[in-house]
This record gives C-alpha cells, structure tokens and sequence, in this order.
C-alpha cells in the first residue's frame, strides 16, 4: 500500500540522522497513521515509527504530546535509576523535531511524531499461548506502577470522560433514537442485548464517586497489541500506544486486556462460535497482572477485576455499536459491516464472561 503522506518530507523535520530509505505503512491500529521508515546510517540500517495523530478524534494534540512527553521520561528515568538494561527497548523514545518540539505540525494542518522503532519485539493482535497473556499483562500492571509517583501536575484528559459507561451508553441510545443511516432496525438484537444490561454500566462509577476505587496513572488503551513482547524471551518488553494515558481506574486496564485476551479469535471475527472464555487465558492474565500491579491495588480494585472483563468488554462493544449506527466515523473500518461485527464478537464474550463468572472468581481467589 502506497503512504498517502509524504513521509520523506515528514522525517526531514526530525533530528534524524542518515538517509531516508523508504517507508510503508505499519501496525493495525484502529486510530492513528502509523508507519515504519528506514534510514541508513553510516552504513547501518535504523528504523523509526512515524505516526500522524487522529486530530478528529485527539483535539489538542500539543497537550497530548505534553503528556507522553512526561510520561516517557518519567518511566525512563525509572530505568535508569535502576540500571535496567536496554532502556531504549523498555520505554517508548520520542525523537525530537528539528524545532525541539517533540511533534511537527505539517502544512495540512497534521501532527506528526517518531519514535524509535523497538526491534526484535512484536505486537499481537491475537494471543495464542498463556505466557503471551502473562507477559503482556505484568507489563501493563509494571506500566500503572511506574506511574504511580508521576509528580504533579495531572495530565491532560486527551479525550475526556473516555471510559465513562454511562456516557457510552447513553450516547448508543441517543444514536438508537436519531438513527441517521437507517440502521438500527438491522442491528435491534445487539441493541437490546445493551438495553437489558444498562445497570452494568454505573457500578465502578459509582463506587469512583463514594471513594471506594482511587483514581490513577492508566493506560486506558490496554488491548494486548499495545504491548510489544520481546521475539527472544517472550517478554513484554514496551507498553505503547499512550494517547490516551491519562487519570482513569485501574481496573479499565485490566478489563480491556481480558477483553482482547480472552477469546481465542480476533475481535472481529465473523464465526461467532468460535469466540468463548478461554480460562488459562484469564489465570495467565490476572497472574501477570497481579505479579506487578498487586502490591498497590486496594481490596475493592481485587474484588472487581472479573467485573472489569465484563464491563469493558460491554463499553468497547456499545463504542462499536455506536459508531455503526452513526455511520463509522471513529473507528477504521475495512468492510462494510466492521463495526457490528466487531460490536457482536463483544457482546458475544460479554454473555460467555457472563457465563463464566463463578469460574474467574475462583481464579482470582486462587492468585490473591
Ligand atoms: P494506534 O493508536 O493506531 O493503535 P499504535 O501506537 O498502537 O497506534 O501503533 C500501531 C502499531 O505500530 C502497533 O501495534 C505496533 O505494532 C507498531 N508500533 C508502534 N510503535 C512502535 C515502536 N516504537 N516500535 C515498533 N513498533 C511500533
Ligand atoms: C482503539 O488505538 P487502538 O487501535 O489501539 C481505541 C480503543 C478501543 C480499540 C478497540 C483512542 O485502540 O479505545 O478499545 O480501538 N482507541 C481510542 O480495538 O479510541
Ligand atoms: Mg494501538
């Protein structure tokens, strides 16, 4: 696929070194242009992430950037003060714009970083083996740890009320109600599966409102292909992804990655059979997870981490419902019909997490 920008002209406006080789669109992100572009460097080959932020969906770029700015230098210095090694590998590393900026704004009116590329590690955008789960996980839980003595001040909202369920649903109704593509009536079983759960949606803002679970440093974005696991070791080497590193509850990241762990298939998939609970999956997970982030969580954050799975699952499902109905203006999408799909696989582990839900109690008993 050829790059719809022009990335040449693009890497020229960052500190980089060598000779522009070539480039080529990477990744399966849903959100971003992200691509890989190689340089030759006194003989040596070095690659980079060039990634062109989604304006529309991420208003003010500037205070993103602000964030992974402070966020990256904060768990880098975490690294080094540990001398853990290959820290270059373990944190995202922005390249600085010839400005000094650490994005560049193009004559369109785009915002552009780079990173540079973490080699030798891979993202998945379906897990096969219980280690993947656990590795991911841990890293993920390390993630919300580092973070948890960012100083002051709190970051910027990138996208306010982001994991608001409340708001996520009701904004499904009020697409229900307006319907401007003439869709709902092809989608009313999926719609009332959401209406029959609607009390799922207020019980962890509820519990946020009477103290009960603290607001924290979270990822937000957890699915475990924002997470690269090293080729050698296995390990999960580098959270990435951090546009939406921002305040938001802990258990918002473990849900999301039961969400994209759990079911053996990808999120889309159209053979709904195949996508049910995978349960060494979930004990991988919540194992990992808790290895990293179990020191810090309160007993209320381990009392409703198999909640979390069943939430967030229900959230991502009412997003991609939502955004079918309104004609699929967030997500990419690359066939018609994407969104219900992706909208039914999530409705589909909501009801198998349902299921299950006596069964992912005893595992998380059992790792406590
Ligand atoms: P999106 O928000 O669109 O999901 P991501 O930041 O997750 O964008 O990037 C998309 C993909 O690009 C990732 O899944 C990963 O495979 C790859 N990627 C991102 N950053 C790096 C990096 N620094 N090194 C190597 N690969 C990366
Ligand atoms: C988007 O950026 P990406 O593709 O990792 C989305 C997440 C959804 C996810 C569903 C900023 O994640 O919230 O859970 O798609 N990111 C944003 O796959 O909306
Ligand atoms: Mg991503």
């Amino acid at each position: 696929m050829p790059a719809k920008h022009d990335l040449r002209a693009v890497a020229a406006r960052f500190q980089i070194s060598g000779e522009f080789q070539g480039t080529a669109p990477h990744g399966s992100g849903h959100i971003n242009d992200t691509y890989a572009a190689t340089f030759s460097q006194s003989g040596n080959r070095a690659r980079y992430i060039f990634q062109r932020i989604n304006h529309s969906i991420f208003k003010n770029p500037p205070a993103l950037m602000e964030n992974i700015e402070r966020v990256t230098a904060h768990v880098r210095r975490k690294l080094e003060a540990r001398s853990i090694d290959q820290p270059d590998r373990r944190a995202l590393t922005l390249v600085p714009a010839c400005d000094g900026r650490s994005w560049h704004a193009d004559a369109d009116g785009n915002y552009w970083r780079c990173y540079l590329f973490i080699e030798r590690a891979t993202t998945y955008d379906q897990i096969t083996a219980a280690a993947q789960a656990r590795e991911g996980a841990k890293a993920f839980g390390l993630f919300q740890k580092q973070l948890a003595d960012l100083p002051p001040p709190r970051l910027h909202e990138t996208i306010p009320n982001f994991h608001h369920s409340r708001q996520r649903f009701n904004a499904l109704r009020a697409a229900v109600e307006a319907d401007p593509c003439n869709r709902a009536a092809a989608v009313k079983p999926e719609i009332e599966f959401c209406l029959r759960r609607e009390a799922m949606v207020d019980v962890l803002l509820d519990l946020q409102a009477r103290g009960a679970l603290p607001e924290r440093v979270t990822h937000n974005d957890t699915k475990l292909n924002n997470v690269m696991l090293d080729d050698a070791t296995g390990e999960g080497v580098c959270v990435i992804d951090l546009d939406t590193v921002m305040p938001g509850l802990a258990l918002y990241d473990f849900g999301d990655m039961c969400r994209t762990g759990c079911s053996p298939t990808a999120e889309d998939e159209r053979d709904l059979a195949k996508v049910e609970t995978r349960m060494d999956i979930f004990e991988a997970l919540v194992r990992g997870y808790l290895a990293t982030a179990g020191e810090f969580l309160n007993a209320a954050e381990k009392d409703h981490l198999v909640f979390s799975a069943r939430l967030i699952t229900f959230e991502i499902g009412i997003r991609f419902l939502t955004d079918h109905l309104l004609g699929d203006r967030y997500f990419k999408i690359r066939r018609d019909g994407h969104n219900a799909d992706r909208a039914r696989v999530q409705f589909k582990m909501v009801e198998s997490f349902e299921r299950h839900e006596a069964a992912m109690d005893r595992v998380v008993r059992g790792a406590g």
